[in-house]
C-alpha cells in the first residue's frame, strides 16, 4: 500500500464527490444509457482485478427490482483495516476518495474494464444508495452511503460468515441519468466480452426484473471468443493459439487467431487490459508486421513465393484474430481520452517477437496447415493483380466511368454527379412503381426488389451472391465487391434501404445491412448506407377545398397530429409502402426535405459482429427473436442517426 499519496481530510475528499455530481460528464463520458452503465463496469473491474490476481473464480452481477444493481465477487475482500493517515477504513476511502481504487489493489492491471478507470467512488457519487459488504476473516462487514455518496452507516460488523468476498449494490440516481435503466443485453455483452478475455472465470447475470439468468465462463479464453466469432464460417485452419509473458517489458501477450474460406475481409480485434482498443496502436502494428514477416520467410524458404513477396493484405485476407496484451499500469498509454488507439511503443517489438517465432514454429509444426495457408495467401495475391490489372486496363481504354450494362430493373438518375444521387432499394415492385413516379428523375434511381427470394430462413451469403438480386445490386453501385470493392468508384453517394414497416421489411433490411457490410464494409463505415422510415399514419380532412393533412412516426406524433388536424379527421394507417400513392411516398419518405431518413452509423465494430452471427447464423428462431427485440419502427435503433 502507498504511503504518502492521503492528505486530503474528509472536507475535500466530500468535496470530490460533489464535483463527480457536478461534472459527471468528465468522468463517465455522457449521462445517457452508456454512461449508466459505466457505473458498472467500474464496480465490475475491481472484482475482474481481483479475480485476475487469483482470487475467486466467480463475479455475480444481479439486477434487482429495485433498479440497483450488485456486483459479488470471491475475493480477498476490500480491506476494512484503519489507512494510518487518514484514520479512516481503508474500505470506506475507496468508495469516497477519486483514483483510490487501485492504491488498495496489488493488481498490477487495474481497471480492467473501467472505460475511464476512475473508481468505485465515481459510482457511489452518482447513486442514491450504495452499500458495501465484505466478507472477509469470519467476519461480514458493512457500510452504506446515500444521495451521492453520503456515508449514512459506517463501517460496522454484522456477524460471523464462512464466505469470502465483496458485495456492492448501488442504485444510479435519476437526477444524474437520462436513463436508470439497466439493460440485461448491455450487461450480457460485457460480461461475456470478459469472460472470453479471462478465461476460466465465471460470469453470472441474474436479471430480477425478469428472472432471466445467464452464466458465461469459458476454460479456454480467447480461443471460445474465435471459435464464436467464425461459428457458422468453414474454417481453413485450426484456431491457433499463443501465450507469452515478456520478462523484459512485463507486457503478457495472448493471441488467438483461424483463418477461415469464403471470406474477404480481415476481422482483428484487440484489447489492452481488457479494454478493446477500437483503433488498435502499437500491439496491433506489431501483430501484422509479425505475422507478415512470419508467412513471408516461411513461405520464400520452402520455395512457396511465385515471384514476389506477399502484400499484408494478401497475408490477412479471411484473418480471424484477438490479440489481449497486459501491461503494467505505468506504461499503458492511450492516444486520448476514449482510449481507442495503445501508443505503448514497446508492445510493438513484444508483441512482434511473440507472433513472429510462435507461429513460425507453429507453420514449421504444422506443414500441411501451413501449405493450406500459403495457398490461399498466394490465390488471394494473385486476385489482387489480376482484378489490379483489370482496373488500370479499363481505365485506360477509358470505358472507366461508362455505365456497367444495367439491369432493366433499374430505373437510373439522370445526373453523372454520382456523389449526388440516390439509389432506392425498395421492398416489392409495386412500391417500387409508386417509388418511380414520385422520385426526382435527376437525382434519384430505383432498383426495386422483390421481396421473396430474400425471405427464406437458411440464407447464406454465398447463395445470395449467385442470387440475380444481388449481382444487380453489385453491378448498379458499380464498384466491385469484396477484395475488388474501390469505394471511389461508386454511383450513389446515398445508398437508400426503402422497406415496409414490419418484421419482413426489418429483415429484409437487416440482411441488405450484412451483405453491405461484408462485401462493401467502406459504404457502410463512410456513412452511405441509409434507412428510409416511411410514416404510419396519415390523419386528414378536407374543409371544402382546403386539404389539411399530417403525417405521423409514432404513436405520440399521431396523437399531436390529430390535434394539429382538428375535429372530423380521419386516420390512414399504413401498413406498408404499398399503401401510400406516388405524393405521399415522396412527400413522406423521398423528398430529402421532408422526408425521414436514418443513417446507419456503426460505432461498434464488436457489436455488429455479433449481431450479424446472430442474422446470418443457422438458427431462425435466434434471428427472428433478435428482429422483434431490436427493430423499432416506433424508435430509431442505437445504430441508426436521424437525418434528412
Ligand atoms: C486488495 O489487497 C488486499 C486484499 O484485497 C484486495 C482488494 O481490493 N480486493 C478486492 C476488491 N476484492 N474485491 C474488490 C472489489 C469488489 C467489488 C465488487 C467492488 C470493488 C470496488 C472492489
Amino acid at each position: 500500500m502507498s504511503n504518502n499519496t492521503y492528505n486530503a481530510d474528509s472536507i475535500q475528499v466530500l468535496h470530490g464527490l460533489d464535483a463527480v455530481r457536478k461534472r459527471p460528464g468528465m468522468y463517465i463520458g455522457p449521462t445517457n444509457s452508456t454512461g449508466l452503465h459505466h457505473l458498472i463496469w467500474e464496480i465490475v473491474g475491481n472484482a475482474i482485478d481481483e479475480a485476475m490476481c487469483g482470487y475467486g473464480k466467480t463475479i455475480t452481477v444481479t439486477i434487482f427490482k429495485d433498479g440497483s444493481c450488485g456486483v459479488l465477487d470471491e475475493g480477498r475482500g476490500i480491506p476494512v483495516g484503519i489507512n494510518k493517515e487518514e484514520g479512516r477504513p481503508a474500505v470506506e476511502l475507496v468508495f469516497s476518495e477519486l483514483h483510490a481504487g487501485g492504491k488498495f489493489s496489488d493488481s498490477a492491471y487495474k481497471n480492467a474494464g473501467g472505460l475511464h478507470g476512475v473508481g468505485a467512488a465515481v459510482t457511489n457519487a452518482l447513486s442514491v444508495y450504495l452499500d458495501v459488504t465484505v466478507y472477509n476473516d469470519g467476519e461480514i462487514y458493512h457500510l452504506r452511503y446515500e444521495n451521492g455518496g453520503h456515508l449514512v452507516t459506517k463501517l460496522e460488523k454484522l456477524g460471523p460468515t464462512k464466505k469470502r468476498g465483496t458485495l456492492v449494490r448501488f442504485k444510479p440516481d435519476p437526477e444524474i441519468f437520462s436513463t436508470v435503466e439497466f439493460k440485461a443485453d448491455v450487461i450480457q455483452d460485457h460480461l461475456q466480452e470478459n469472460a472470453f478475455l479471462i478465461g476460466g472465470v465465471k460470469f453470472i447475470f441474474n436479471d430480477e426484473r425478469t428472472g432471466e439468468s445467464k452464466t458465461f465462463c469459458y476454460e479456454k479464453g480467447l480461443q471460445e471468443y474465435i471459435a464464436n466469432m467464425n461459428g457458422e464460417k468453414s474454417p481453413l485452419t485450426p484456431i491457433i493459439h499463443f501465450h507469452e509473458f515478456d520478462e523484459d517489458s512485463r507486457v503478457e501477450t495472448e493471441i488467438s487467431l483461424q483463418y477461415c474460406n469464403g471470406v474477404y475481409d480481415e476481422t482483428i480485434f484487440s484489447y489492452a487490459n481488457l479494454i478493446r482498443t477500437r483503433d488498435g496502436g502499437s500491439h496491433e502494428t506489431g501483430f501484422r508486421n509479425g505475422l507478415t514477416r512470419a508467412i513471408n520467410d516461411f513461405a520464400e524458404n520452402n520455395g512457396l513465393l511465385k515471384g514476389k513477396k506477399l502484400e499484408g493484405a494478401d497475408i490477412r485476407e479471411g484473418i480471424t484474430a484477438i490479440i489481449s496484451i497486459k501491461i503494467p499500469e505505468d506504461i499503458l498509454l492511450f492516444e486520448s481520452q476514449t482510449k481507442g488507439k495503445l501508443t505503448t511503443p514497446v508492445v510493438t517489438t513484444v508483441v512482434q517477437n511473440v507472433i513472429y517465432n510462435k507461429l513460425t514454429y507453429y507453420l514449421t509444426e504444422n506443414k500441411e496447415i501451413a501449405l493450406d495457408l500459403i495457398h490461399k495467401c498466394v490465390a488471394s495475391q494473385q486476385a489482387r493483380m489480376a482484378a489490379r490489372k483489370a482496373k488500370e486496363e479499363a481505365r485506360s481504354s477509358k470505358k472507366a466511368k461508362q455505365e456497367v450494362i444495367l439491369s432493366d430493373k433499374l430505373t437510373p438518375a439522370q445526373s453523372k454527379q454520382y456523389m449526388l444521387n440516390e439509389l432506392f432499394i425498395v421492398e416489392g415492385d409495386s412500391a417500387g412503381g409508386t417509388a418511380k413516379k414520385g422520385r426526382d428523375r435527376i437525382h434519384q434511381a430505383i432498383l426495386p426488389l422483390r421481396g421473396k427470394p430474400l425471405n427464406t430462413d437458411s440464407v447464406s451469403l454465398d447463395r445470395l451472391l449467385q442470387n440475380e438480386e444481388f449481382a444487380t445490386l453489385i453491378n448498379t453501385i458499380g464498384a466491385g465487391f469484396g477484395q475488388t470493392f474501390d469505394i471511389s468508384d461508386i454511383h450513389y453517394g446515398k445508398i437508400i434501404i426503402m422497406t415496409d414497416a414490419d418484421t419482413d421489411g426489418a429483415h429484409i433490411q437487416t440482411l441488405l445491412l450484412t451483405f453491405f457490410y461484408k462485401y462493401m464494409k467502406q459504404l457502410v463505415t463512410a456513412g452511405h448506407i441509409y434507412i428510409a422510415v416511411p410514416p404510419l399514419y396519415r390523419v386528414f380532412k378536407e374543409e371544402g377545398h382546403k386539404k389539411i393533412q399530417q403525417y405521423a412516426w409514432s404513436d405520440e406524433e399521431l396523437e399531436i397530429a390529430k390535434k394539429k388536424v382538428g375535429a372530423g379527421y380521419k386516420i390512414n394507417r399504413y401498413k406498408g409502402l404499398g399503401e401510400m400513392d406516388a405524393i405521399q411516398l415522396k412527400e413522406t419518405t423521398m423528398d430529402p426535405r421532408t422526408r425521414l431518413l436514418v443513417k446507419v452509423d456503426i460505432e461498434d465494430p464488436f457489436l455488429v459482429e455479433k449481431r450479424i452471427n446472430v442474422l446470418m447464423g443457422r438458427d431462425a428462431s435466434l434471428r427472428r427473436k433478435w428482429v422483434e427485440d431490436n427493430v423499432d419502427f416506433n424508435t430509431v435503433d442505437t445504430f441508426l442517426k436521424e437525418v434528412k
